[in-house]
């Protein structure tokens, strides 16, 4: 079977996905993702800036610890390894032409076969990324972030950069070179540093302060390598709390802050959020984006959910409207993506085989976070859940508590002063329930 017919079988039969109206009765549709809409002065597709994940879309095949594939990808079948990465390089443009969404992502074992050797698994890869930057002539898709894939192999099982090897070190070293390189080539927006087995399974056999050295170094080296090669992307380290391992040195948003302080980074890295990780570290997905926000380093957002009563990575596609929307209202008080985006790191269900199950689950993806974004731009344009918020900490305002906050005061002299004034603080409603009302009010409202 030649390359055109398998990736024809697959997604070339599709129309492209067009934006119809909340009204449409057509399933494959989009209601709200209205890409061209202008929003805050600009169309909302480029605040959003939705990403297919090469991985999830293109590689998964249904797999899980009970149970072997489900999902039938015929590229897989399509001759040797360097030729099935080809057929799945036709088929998953094919699939972004049909969802009609910006950019993707990939990992540099997505695209690409390893080889036996170092050497050989670099070629490949480099015959892949000419064989990708061709196809990115031909369709207007954008690469939103390239990654290495440092945990799938062997070899890292024991951590990739944090490995008690510094042979693994040093082949780390040289996959992250060869991704930044492809990543700069294809014009990518930011490069992406998820941990996968930076941690460990017990301390019985970990020297966590050699091993957090060896990480800090690594970032040190990959962000000394961005200016040397002058990449203008993001460099992004995306948290997660555990899952491959029991600890994860990069838990959560906070923990990720105070290593790249010590390390010096905190200027030069931002971060990944997903949003199932956040659930994963006992957090909600908009408690870490305002947390990089109010620490000033958000870079991007891999948009898919958890499954609250399994607590494991299930990368499922988003579908929680007031979560999403108390998200992208962070997100837009924290000045917005930026050059990063909303990556749909998310997985069909095993039972869902065929080829429209996952064009039906982006286009649910990119309406609930279309319809959350317009919802939050909304609030924030009417103004009156912002003044809740800003007559809560008005006090501050006022001359004297401005300047203890400017540091004009020191602990004895605003003593001084609390008695002088005969300060008297009285209790205020904190309005949870009239705030929830409001919000539900505007979050399930039908006007847009
Ligand atoms: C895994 C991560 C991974 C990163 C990229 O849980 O989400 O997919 O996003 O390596
Ligand atoms: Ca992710
Ligand atoms: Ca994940």
């Amino acid at each position: 079977m030649s390359n055109t017919v398998l990736t024809e079988t697959v997604f070339s039969t599709f129309d492209t996905v067009k934006y119809e109206g909340p009204s449409s009765e057509k399933a494959l549709a989009y209601r709200w993702y209205d890409a061209n809409r202008i929003v805050m002065g600009k169309p909302l597709k480029e605040h959003l800036r939705f990403a297919v994940a090469y991985w999830h879309s293109l590689a998964m095949q249904g797999g899980d610890p009970f149970g072997s594939s489900t999902i039938p990808r015929p590229w897989f079948e399509a001759g040797d390894p360097m030729a099935q990465a080809k057929v799945k390089a036709d088929a998953a443009f094919e699939l972004f032409r049909v969802l009609d969404l910006p950019f993707f992502c990939w990992h540099d074992a997505d695209i690409a076969p390893a080889g036996d050797t170092l050497a050989a698994t670099l070629k490949n890869f480099h015959t892949m990324v000419d064989y990708v930057e061709e196809k990115m002539r031909n369709y207007p898709t954008k690469l939103l972030w390239g990654t290495a894939n440092m945990f799938s192999h062997p070899r890292f099982m024991a951590g990739a950069s944090t490995n008690p090897d510094p042979e693994v070190f040093a082949w780390c070293a040289a996959t992250v070179k060869n991704c930044m390189d492809a990543t700069q080539r294809l014009g990518g927006s930011n490069y992406v540093l998820w941990g996968g087995r930076e941690g460990y399974e017990t301390l019985l056999n970990t020297n966590m302060k050699q091993e957090l050295q060896q990480m800090g170094r690594f970032l040190t080296l990959v962000v000394d390598y961005k200016h040397k090669i002058g990449f203008k992307g993001q460099i992004l380290v995306e948290p997660k709390p555990k899952e491959p391992t029991a600890h994860q040195y990069d838990f959560d948003v906070a923990t990720v802050y105070s290593f790249l302080k010590q390390f010096g980074l905190e200027k030069e890295v931002r971060v990944n959020i997903e949003a199932n990780h956040a659930l994963l570290a006992g957090h909600t997905f908009e408690h870490e984006i305002a947390t990089a926000t109010a620490l000033g380093f958000l870079g991007s957002l891999d948009i898919n959910r958890g499954d609250a009563l399994l607590g494991w990575d299930t990368d499922q596609f988003p579908n929680d409207l007031w979560s999403m929307t108390m998200s992208m209202y962070h997100v837009i008080k924290g000045g917005g993506l930026t050059q990063g985006g909303c990556n749909f790191d998310a997985k069909v269900r095993r039972q869902s085989f065929t080829p429209e199950d996952l064009i039906h689950a982006h286009i649910g993806g990119a309406d609930l976070c279309a319809r959350a974004f317009l919802t939050a731009a909304k609030l924030i344009e009417d103004g009156r859940y912002d003044k809740i918020l800003a007559d809560r900490y008005a006090g501050w305002k006022k001359p004297e508590a401005a300047a203890i906050l400017e540091g004009k005061y020191s602990l004895d002299e605003i003593a001084a002063l609390a008695l002088k004034n005969n300060i008297d603080p009285k209790p205020r409603s904190g309005k949870q329930e009239q705030i929830e009302n409001f919000l539900a009010r505007e979050i399930y409202s039908d006007k847009f």
